[in-house]
């Protein structure tokens, strides 16, 4: 793993990529919490999953071309849905119109081209599973808080948290086994224990699990929940008020709010110039940049962030930064 320590301390620069249902909204990759859709509701988003322009090809030579190193794709977001064929659900775009497993495809023209491949994947929260992190225990934006009783969860004594790292854990696993060789695994969204313990979480057995399937793929939890990651992800945090032994890895977004597609940010992305900003201050913190951008509902890069990665990347080989 040392190695790819190192290589990651000099990586730089990568593209992070989020891409699900919410996209398809185009109202923020939250919509479903923000907006209280019940899972019923929300699940039928999946009859109009085709990412019929979603390409791998594509996405891999427009991050060459950005200047990046890596890509980090999210297998599955907090809305549950997975973007790769597993066993462990029938909410994936294998089931979907699409009937493609797109962390397959972007995989392998990762693994063609020489980009190192992550996978962003929710932990702390899930708005499907039953047995997910619920409210009352795990704090008032663990689920959408609808007003009505969600049928789809389990309430009370019947809400078991270990049925829930249990499906993770075999979709972890399952990631890690067909798909080799990751770069890492990227970990999201605890929710803060209202009286949940968060020990519970079963995190290192999660973290090993990773090392022992592929010992070269990194670990990381946002800003750190043991401190046994191998480098932390702060969200959008530039400011160096501590002294970090671990690599780090700072992620911002291309549109001014939010990571998902989000449609009344059309014509407002930031520019050139904002984005070289970016990359230096975090590259002077010393951080890695990993800039988001969100495809359209049908999986086609948003056309700003194509001209904005392309244009950084010229500038990139111009000051010889690459
Ligand atoms: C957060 C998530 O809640 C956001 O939706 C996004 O994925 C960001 C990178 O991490 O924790």
């Amino acid at each position: 793993r040392k190695a790819s320590i190192d290589w990651f301390r000099d990586a730089r620069y990568g593209m992070f990529i989020h891409y699900g249902l919410y996209s398809i909204l185009g109202r923020h990759e939250w919509v479903m919490y923000n907006e209280q859709i019940h899972v019923a509701e929300y699940a039928k988003l999946k009859d109009e999953f085709t990412a019929e322009k979603f390409d791998a090809d594509f996405i891999t030579d427009l991050a060459l071309e950005a200047g990046m190193k890596y890509i980090n794709l999210t297998t599955r977001h907090h809305d549950s849905f997975c973007l790769w064929d597993t066993q462990f659900s029938d909410f994936k775009s294998t089931n979907s119109p699409a009937k493609r497993d797109l962390v397959a495809e972007l995989s392998e023209q990762c693994n063609k081209k020489g980009l190192a491949f992550f996978l962003y994947y929710s932990h702390g929260r899930d708005w499907q599973h039953p047995h997910a992190p619920n409210n009352d225990q795990w704090g008032g934006a663990a689920r959408p808080k609808y007003k009505t009783q969600e049928p789809y969860y389990k309430y009370g004594d019947e809400h078991n948290l270990d049925i829930y790292l249990e499906f993770m854990s075999n979709q972890v696993n399952e990631l890690l086994t067909n798909y080799a060789p990751i770069a890492g695994i990227w970990l999201d969204g605890f929710s803060t224990p209202a009286s949940g313990d968060r020990s519970k979480f079963k995190i290192q057995e999660l973290y090993d699990l990773v090392h022992s399937k592929q010992p070269q793929a990194l670990v990381s939890y946002k800003q750190g929940m043991l401190g046994t990651e191998d480098f932390l992800a702060p969200e959008r945090k530039y400011s160096k008020d501590e002294v970090i032994e671990k690599p780090l890895e700072i992620c911002d977004h291309l549109q001014r709010k939010g990571w998902g597609y989000t449609k009344s940010e059309d014509g407002n992305h930031k520019n050139k110039e904002e984005v070289i900003a970016m990359l230096q201050k975090a590259n002077s913190y010393p951080a890695n940049l990993l800039l988001n951008t969100g495809p359209l509902p049908s999986g086609e890069m948003h056309p700003e962030d194509v001209k904005v990665l392309r244009e950084v990347g010229a500038e990139i080989r111009n000051k010889g930064w690459d």
